[in-house]
């Protein structure tokens, strides 16, 4: 992933030439101070990541000003959001954060003049993958909009040393590698070697009982572990405030056992440490189906203790008491991961801190917030009693304390025994478990949905006894991506024709690009919009040339299917079609096809088979098809390796159709949705997550909508027809009976044939039961795409139209009604 070091970036052939502007040779000099007193190194030696560093450091110095500027501002007294979150995918941010300080023609110049190409340098930065998908990435969305909204926030988390694994294709199949992005220094942060806190583990409960006073608990724990804070800058747009990214490194309290070391157990006297350190090691890799194991619990309570103990320190601080504390602070639980801030915060103020119960359980639910990211039952969190009770004694016995004074006004009024076991803390259906969701609900002010639909699926399935309990703490703040990213920088040749057209404003208010409306049916403008999106297209063919070897024709159709792999997500549909697709070329080959490429991107979770059998099942089927002479020219399949952000920020662009497919009721929200149809790619998708609502701002006749609802697949479930294949249409039967005979896997004919099995015998994700109605739906895709004018004009409809999809609106909504601070 790292370029060669050994060649100089520094052309000696390339003059040197002068900056001109006072501005750019200012900046330039700031490079050329930073290669050499930082970096130590001299342009005729310094090598492409020599710039890059230089460069980010003097980028990272025009923000330190604002940044103690905003610090400022919170030490004033302003209400700060904490956003807790497990995961922050913030992939690079060179580009981010010249693009905000709006030095990026500076920059480049500046470079220019040194013979050092800004587009080469910024490709060497890593990813920093520091998430799974769309939640991780909705985290670093958010900071980036709270900073161009000047909310003062803390993004609080773990500096995992390893993100998310590099995915390398082997023969077609998922390999995971180690990613590595801190391999080399990284210029964004700062260490904090002196803001530790001690994070404890194990040991035991001691309790203090007083004659007429409640009885006093101590926690004895028998491991410690230090975590040491690294500060990033997240600054916002037009660099005017600048917020603090705060991810936490364990460390452990004692380096080494210096005995052991000396009688000569030289890799023991390390164990200790080693164990600690485990903590902030990898990014768990689980997305959604994976069961948490030990690590995954401590690194919960890690980093969530860690944040609570610097929340508490900085508000006693600055304003004494702690009564005050929901004044001066709102904290958002992202998912369940950080839900163990319930008891912890309440542990910090009753037992470390001396308030009263009641004060503290007032003040804890007047600061905590919790969203919900997903319903699909074996990603709700639940730990064993058991393990929970090793780990953390003592939070165990706050939360059955927390789960009885919520159960006990039920039980003195008699409530039906099923709704006490339905709402309880505890789950005791199968042995014995903490529900994390519960905890999290029962523990917070408000508790949030990512959509309208998944909101009120919330309030109907999971949440529905609980909600009865507590009404209208249930919400809905329908996710938003940052435009500056997925729009300004990921696409500047369509920013400059919106800038163009639009004015500036555009840049500043995403509600400006409902102007666009007016364009839509304009041929010219028309024109210049296809000629931006066919240059992406041809950046993007070039990329799948370099990555796969596979030619692809930048007129064809772009249809683009980029998120993790999931069988929810259902990749197998939409490589189903290609399959009946290129079945029927091949029967009909004389008759008119409109070309297209399947794209596919994404990663599955190392240990979910089914969904990597799904990743080479699209290498077979590519393989096939992009060999066959009879569907040349009409059909490309390519499965692009390692999707991440940076990736992603490619392929958006470039994007004709936008496959959102997912089984209705089983996609929270979905975001990448919304990036694709912001950058003018029309939309197929089921009426799941947030579909529903981009079709209701884009309009019915400028997206693809397909299949059951999410009432229908329930109904659809009750019956049974999931179970039985009689259902099948003929065109699907046959899709499948390629498969299974071995068409695209010749040299393994049952290879697939776990998954054609699951089909056959509970198609849960009813892959089956859309299936017709995606193949009738994608062909009124190819009718649109034939009429260029008014496929362009759904397009520019849709870019026009999706501004209410920025974060910025996402960002004020939490702003207003959850956390009210002010915007
Ligand atoms: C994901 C959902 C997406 C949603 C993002 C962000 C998890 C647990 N959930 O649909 O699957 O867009 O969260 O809200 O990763």
């Amino acid at each position: 992933a790292h370029q060669d070091e050994a060649e100089p970036a520094y052309r000696a052939s390339e003059p040197a030439r002068p900056a001109s502007g006072t501005e750019t040779e200012a900046f330039q000099q700031a490079i050329l101070a930073k290669l050499t007193y930082d970096v130590g190194t001299d342009p005729a030696h310094a090598t492409d990541h020599d710039w890059f560093t230089a460069t980010a450091l003097a980028v990272r110095d025009r923000a330190m000003d604002r940044w103690m500027v905003s610090k400022g501002r919170n030490q004033a007294g302003d209400k700060q959001v904490c956003y807790f979150s497990l995961e922050f995918l913030i992939g690079r941010l060179l580009s981010d954060t010249l693009n905000n300080l709006r030095l990026t023609d500076c920059a480049r110049d500046a470079l220019a003049g040194l013979g050092v190409d800004l587009d080469r340098i910024r490709a060497i930065e890593p990813d920093a993958a520091l998430g799974n998908g769309g939640l991780g990435r909705l985290a670093a969305c958010f900071m980036e909009s709270m900073a161009s909204l000047e909310v003062p926030a803390y993004g609080y988390g773990i500096r995992y040393e390893h993100g998310l694994f590099r995915q390398e294709l082997r023969d077609g199949w998922q390999q995971e590698l180690p990613e590595d992005w801190l391999i080399r220094e990284n210029p964004w942060e700062f260490e904090r070697s002196d803001l530790v806190y001690r994070v404890t583990f194990g040991g035991f409960v001691e309790e203090f009982p007083a004659s007429g006073r409640p009885t006093r608990f101590a926690w004895k724990p028998a491991e410690t572990v230090q975590a040491v804070a690294f500060d990033t800058p997240v600054v916002g747009w037009r660099g005017r405030h600048v917020n603090t990214l705060r991810l936490w490194s364990a460390r452990a309290a004692e380096p080494l056992r210096l005995d052991a070391f000396n009688s000569g157990d030289h890799v023991g006297a390390l164990a200790d440490r080693a164990r600690a350190e485990a903590i902030s090691r990898v990014l768990y890799p689980g997305d959604e189906t994976e069961a948490g194991r030990e690590l995954r619990l401590r690194q919960e309570f890690f980093f969530t203790s860690a944040s609570l103990q610097d929340l508490l320190a900085r508000h006693t601080r600055l304003h004494g008491d702690l009564h005050t504390l929901p004044d001066h602070a709102a904290i958002q639980l992202n998912d369940t991961h950080p839900a163990l801030a319930v008891a912890e915060l309440m542990r910090l103020l009753v037992d470390e801190r001396h308030l009263a119960w009641d004060d503290a359980w007032a003040i804890a639910t007047r600061t905590l917030n919790y969203t919900n990211h997903t319903l699909m039952p074996e990603a709700l969190e639940r730990w064993p009693v058991s393990l929970m009770e090793q780990l953390l004694p003592r939070h165990l016995q706050i939360i059955y304390h927390i789960n009885w004074l919520h159960l006990e006004p039920l039980i003195r009024r008699s409530a039906d025994i099923e709704l006490i076991k339905a709402v309880s803390v505890i789950d005791e259906s199968q042995g014995r478990y903490v529900r994390m969701g519960h905890l999290a609900f029962i523990g917070a002010h408000k508790v949030n949905g990512v959509s309208a639909l998944h909101t009120d699926l919330m309030r109907q399935t999971v949440f529905r006894d609980l909600n009865a309990l507590y009404p209208g703490r249930i919400v809905n703040k329908t996710n938003g991506i940052t435009f500056r990213r997925w729009l300004h920088q990921a696409n500047p040749q369509l920013t400059q024709l919106l800038t163009q057209e639009l004015g500036e404003a555009v840049l500043d208010d995403p509600g400006a690009l409902i102007k666009l409306e007016r364009l839509a049916d304009d041929s010219a403008f028309q024109d210049r919009f296809r000629s931006q999106r066919s240059a992406s297209k041809i950046s993007l063919a070039k990329l799948v040339a370099d990555r796969t070897g596979v030619q692809i024709d930048p007129s064809a159709l772009f249809d683009i299917h980029i998120k993790r792999i999931h069988e929810y997500k259902r990749q197998l549909l939409n490589i189903l079609e290609v399959v009946a697709l290129y079945d029927a070329i091949r029967s009909e080959p004389g008759r008119h096809w409109v070309p297209r490429v399947k794209i596919f991107a994404g990663k599955a979770a190392a240990s979910y088979h089914r969904a990597k059998l799904i990743i080479k099942l699209a290498n077979d089927v590519a393989k096939i098809v992009n060999s066959d002479p009879v569907v040349a020219g009409r059909l490309k399949v390519v499965f692009l390796p390692n999707y991440n952000v940076s990736l992603a920020e490619t392929i958006i662009p470039a994007a004709d159709l936008s496959e959102q497919i997912s089984t209705a009721g089983m996609e929270a929200s979905g975001t990448g949705n919304m990036k694709l149809a912001l950058n003018g790619a029309l939309t197929i998708g089921t009426l799941d997550g947030a579909n529903i609502e981009i079709r209701e701002c884009v309009g019915e006749e400028n997206i693809f909508i397909f299949g059951m609802t999410a009432e229908e697949v329930e109904t659809y479930r009750k019956a049974g027809l999931h179970r039985d294949r009689a259902g099948w249409s003929a065109r699907f039967e046959n899709a499948i009976s390629l498969i299974s005979a071995g068409a695209f896997s010749p040299d393994d004919p049952h290879r697939f044939d776990s998954l054609i099995h699951a089909l056959s015998s509970d198609d849960t994700f009813m892959v089956a039961g859309d299936f017709d109605s995606y193949w009738a739906t994608q062909r009124r895709v190819d009718e649109l795409w034939q009429e260029p004018s008014a496929w362009s004009r759904a397009s520019v409809l849709n870019t026009a139209r999706v501004g209410w999809f920025s974060a910025d609106r996402t960002i004020r909504e939490y702003a207003d009604d959850i956390w009210k601070v002010p915007v």
